[in-house]
């Protein structure tokens, strides 16, 4: 898609213009709202099955995030084979063994306490489908030559923001998870060294008997997040 003679730059009108009144702007903003304070990270999964379709919708939302001069430094594996879900599992899970016996260090593992997680991720197996998402450091033009991404870290958690969102608006949950560190994931499904795993996302319906912890359900008030300088 990289093709060198085609880079140059070339402006074309705006696509896709929408023309809404200000009392619309303020209904979709209040109805985006609603929908999303109702979005919960889930640990507790229902084995109820998800088709591939709605996943691929959902990571092609993700795939309309800005990014570092469009390079769109990501790549998403979606794994709903049981075996490699319970490979990532058995090798997530040797990781965290090891965070949670220490290698956190006590801040973090404090700090963690209230969300009452710890080294067993049964969600990796039961939850009908993971998304690893990777970051790309570099990308290649349609001839093969290298060229550098920028902006990579920031570019990959907008994209993350996107899949996360689209998910929630389809009526599903996810975990966002991070074993510590995840290298063991571009094996395991095949990806090149300069790709860098950057989250496991757990995605299916939740159990009929999920929760989450307490604390997660306070969100920052906006006066405490936002400064308006009119
Ligand atoms: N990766 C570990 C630890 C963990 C870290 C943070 I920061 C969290 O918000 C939650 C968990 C795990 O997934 O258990």
């Amino acid at each position: 898609m990289f093709a060198k003679d085609t880079l140059g730059y070339r402006p074309i009108p705006l696509p896709d213009r929408r023309y809404v009144t200000d009392a619309e702007m303020d209904a979709a903003a209040s109805a985006f709202h609603d929908r999303m304070r109702t979005r919960h990270t889930v640990r507790d999964f229902s084995a109820r099955p998800v088709s591939a379709d709605v996943i691929e919708r959902c990571i092609a939302s993700a795939g309309t995030a800005p990014s570092g001069a469009n390079h769109q430094p990501w790549h998403f594996v979606a794994i709903a084979n049981p075996s490699l879900k319970s490979r990532i599992r058995a090798e997530a899970e040797q990781e965290e063994r090891r965070f949670y016996a220490g290698g956190a260090g006590d801040e973090w593992l404090a700090a963690l306490e209230p969300m009452g997680t710890n080294d067993h991720k049964p969600h990796l197996d039961i939850a009908p489908w993971l998304i690893v998402i990777f970051a790309q450091r570099w990308g290649r033009f349609d001839d093969g030559t290298r060229f550098k991404n920028y902006y990579v870290a920031e570019s990959v958690g907008i994209a993350c923001g996107f899949l996360i969102a689209a998910l929630h608006h389809a009526g599903l949950s996810c975990l966002t998870h991070t074993p510590n560190p995840m290298q063991f994931l571009n094996a395991a499904l095949d990806r090149p060294k300069s790709e860098k795993p950057v989250m496991i996302l757990a995605v299916g319906h939740p159990a009929d008997d999920a929760t989450i912890p307490a604390v997660a359900s306070i969100k920052k008030p906006l006066d405490e997040i936002l400064t308006v300088l009119d």
